[in-house]
């Protein structure tokens, strides 16, 4: 196949001194953080969805890009085979070494779901293909079971066994995608495993059959050898009015209830976190404090519109506090960041393509370096440290240990006098040593 990018070249690192708009500023991929080569601390990997079938739709006009890639029609299998030789071409030029995608991403959906199955399995044996000529990895698969019709009430929450079937189906053969290409995790996004009223919704059985349809998951994928992580990535609206999997916290609290922690974790996007009205750090924190961090869906939203923007993310501020709690969560194993971000729709050329990577790739490594060295510095940990220094000795001690009694904390409290006031939580004096580390 020929080039399909053409004029576009290879992105490379050239320093922050270069004015290039397609090289790497700050993402140099062998360089060392903490010991270890950017690369490997980032892991960066390309949403098939956006990158290569998004070309710009929304509610109020047709898409602006063209994302044909030499093909003659959309919606057909040559064109599925044209996005397999441009995403390979793309990631190979911006030297990103995973991938993620749903089924119907990589193959239009025929009537029945047989056809699309044989379509799947002709369009993974070209990926595989372009894989051991490669290298690149699958980050994750996932099954769309939100676009179809038949889905508008749920997939594992639909009111109908029926749709549940289909739903079980489509799980089915990604997680035999999965295994074929080797894929390190599997991921289950809600979109429409929520409500619209709770008129006409038995709220306890959809969570069951959610919990249901992902044990099934479990089940089969570790008998057909698939050894990756699971995830749900939460999100707390849109296109439902609510989800279930709302926030990190309620994710995690789910993931409990129903025995599935052992093999899920979660996959937080930073747009979905800012949707629930938590800062995306804060999700991070979350999954990290619950013992279920996994991947992450790099992308920003916009505070100022209430809706999944899906932009390349760009904010260092966010990028760090991010990177700050991938790392303190021991950094990924099999999750990456996923850029599940698009171009505006007014920026709808190739170049643009490269672009949008070169910006969220380079915000990413920003953020890799600021929070390294905000670790370094030690100022912020070494204060939460000494901050929680009451609980190391004596009754905090045993507060922490649980051997502590009401009884006896109570005869403490009445030695002790006048209360004395908890130290100060010195918020402007953590947020300027922010700002010294990241622009000192
Ligand atoms: C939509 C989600 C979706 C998942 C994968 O808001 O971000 O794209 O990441 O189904
Ligand atoms: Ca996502
Ligand atoms: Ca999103």
């Amino acid at each position: 196949m020929s080039e399909i990018f053409k004029g576009l070249p290879k992105v490379g690192y050239e320093g922050a001194q270069s004015k290039n708009p397609l090289a790497f500023k700050y993402y140099d991929a062998d360089a060392a953080v903490l010991g270890k080569p950017m690369k490997e601390h980032l892991k960066f990997a390309m949403a098939w969805w956006h990158n290569l079938c998004a070309t710009g739709t929304d509610m109020f006009g047709p898409g602006t890009a063209d994302k044909l890639f030499g093909a003659a029609a959309y919606g057909t299998m040559e064109h599925a085979h044209a996005k397999v030789e441009a995403g390979f071409e793309f990631m190979e030029k911006l030297g990103i070494e995973y991938f993620c995608f749903h089924d119907v991403d990589l193959v239009p959906e025929a009537q029945d779901i047989k056809e699309t199955n044989a379509r799947i399995d002709e369009i993974t044996d070209h990926i595989k293909e372009k894989q051991a000529a490669t290298g690149k990895k699958v980050l994750w698969v996932t099954a769309n079971m939100f676009s179809n019709p038949r889905y508008m009430n749920g997939a594992g929450s639909s009111n109908s066994a029926e749709v549940f079937c289909f739903a079980a189906a489509q799980v089915k053969k990604m997680l035999d995608v999965a295994v074929k290409l080797g894929a390190d995790g599997y991921t289950f996004w809600g979109g429409r495993e929520g409500y619209e009223t709770l008129l006409n919704t038995d709220v306890g059985l959809e969570q069951e059959n959610i919990a249901q349809l992902m044990r099934m998951a479990v089940q089969y994928g570790r008998q057909i050898g698939f050894d990756g992580d699971f995830y749900i990535e939460p999100k707390p609206k849109e296109p439902m009015k609510h989800q279930y999997d709302f926030d990190a916290a309620s994710a995690a609290g789910f993931l409990k209830k129903f025995g599935l922690a052992g093999d899920f974790k979660l996959n937080v996007e930073a747009n979905h976190a800012t949707l629930a009205g938590h800062s995306f750090q804060h999700d991070l924190r979350i999954a990290r404090v619950e013992g279920v961090f996994g991947s992450v869906d790099a992308n920003q939203g916009d505070l100022l519109l209430g809706w999944d923007t899906d932009e390349f993310p760009w904010s260092v501020y966010e990028t760090t506090f991010a990177m700050y709690e991938i790392l303190q969560a021991g950094g990924f194993t099999k999750g990456g960041l996923n850029f599940d971000s698009k171009n505006r729709r007014p920026s709808y050329t190739y170049d643009d393509m490269f672009k949008g990577f070169i910006l969220g790739m380079d915000a990413f490594a920003l953020g890799l370096v600021k929070a390294a060295a905000l670790i370094e510095d030690g100022r912020i940990d070494a204060f939460v440290k000494e901050r929680y220094a009451s609980y190391g000795s004596g009754y905090g001690a045993k507060i922490r240990d649980g051997s502590a009694t009401l009884e006896e904390l109570s005869a403490i409290a009445e030695g002790l006098g006048a209360p004395s006031l908890p130290g100060s939580g010195r918020q402007e004096e953590l947020q300027s040593i922010v700002n010294q580390v990241l622009f000192g």
